[in-house]
């Protein structure tokens, strides 16, 4: 289907997933050599796993964290076409992604939902408190609000557990002339479904920019495959000259 003229005064919503940290250093999940090949997500990204095991989850995100925090690990070119597509387009841009890194934070995003939460955050389960964080947990951590011991989690939403902000999210979805979703594998929901309730409405243009074809992928008006770190900034380009 060849791109219909967006209206600049038209919403967007971009959904992003893995796929766009890549290139940055970070691992995906389910690409040859992800995170699931080498952990159980039961065992580390479910609240069962958490109270099973809580040493072994603080650990695993413990690892992450350290990783994402290495110096070499840097906004990509995507990133910071998004950001620069939030600034310019005068419709309003809302970035929902399903990372938890602070990419696109650094690239300098702020119309930005984590709807699986935050790498660089813990929450206490005795105070509730939600604040940043970028060293190691362990189970003995004291919360830095309430500073009582063994509360403290990453505020990260596993399996099982309910996204953020998915009345902002919604509200977003319903009101969009385009939705572009990039780097993810449309695996997971009900990020995954968000495309099929963006097409039942039928006014919005649907894009997936990938590496290769998703889940999802013949949900979308249109398609374009590659690294993101080239095709994004073609994207964007595009969108910004057509205003
Ligand atoms: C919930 C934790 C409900 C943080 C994650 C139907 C409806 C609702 C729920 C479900 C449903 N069916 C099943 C469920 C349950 C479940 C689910 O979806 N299970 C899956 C396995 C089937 N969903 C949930 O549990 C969600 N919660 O629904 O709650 C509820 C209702 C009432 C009360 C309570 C609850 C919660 C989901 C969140 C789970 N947490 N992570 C962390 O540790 O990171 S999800 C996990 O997968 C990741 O965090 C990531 O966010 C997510 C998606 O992965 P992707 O980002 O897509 O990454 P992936 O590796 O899969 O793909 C990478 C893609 O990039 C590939 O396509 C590749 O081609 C591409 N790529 C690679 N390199 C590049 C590239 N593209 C471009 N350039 C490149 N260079």
């Amino acid at each position: 289907m060849s791109r219909p003229i967006i209206s600049p005064s038209g919403p967007i919503v971009v959904l992003t997933g893995a796929g766009i940290s890549q290139e940055s250093g970070l691992d995906t999940f389910r690409c040859a050599g992800g995170v699931w090949s080498r952990v159980r997500l039961e065992d580390v990204a479910t609240p069962d796993g958490f109270r099973r095991d809580p040493a072994l989850v603080q650990e695993f995100y413990n690892d992450r964290r350290r990783g994402l925090t290495e110096a070499h690990i840097q906004p990509n070119p995507a990133h910071h076409a998004l950001a620069r597509l939030e600034r310019e387009w005068p419709g309003g841009v809302l970035l929902v992604t399903q990372n938890i890194d602070d990419l696109h934070e650094r690239a300098g995003s702020t119309h930005l939902v984590h709807m699986h939460g935050e790498l660089l955050k813990v929450r206490c389960l005795r105070c509730g408190e939600i604040g940043h964080w970028a060293e190691d947990v362990t189970t003995d951590t004291p919360c830095p609000h309430c500073h009582r011991p063994g509360g403290v989690r990453p505020h990260v939403v596993w399996f099982g557990e309910m996204p953020l902000e998915m009345d902002r999210i919604g509200a977003a979805l319903d009101d969009c002339a385009l939705f572009v979703s990039i780097g993810t594998s449309g695996h997971v929901y009900p990020a995954a479904g968000f495309v099929s309730a963006v097409r039942q409405r039928g006014l919005a243009h649907t894009v997936e920019l990938n590496l290769d074809p998703s889940d999802g992928a013949s949900m979308f008006n249109e398609a374009q495959y590659g690294p993101a770190s080239e095709i994004v900034p073609i994207f964007v380009d595009e969108l910004l000259g057509s205003i």
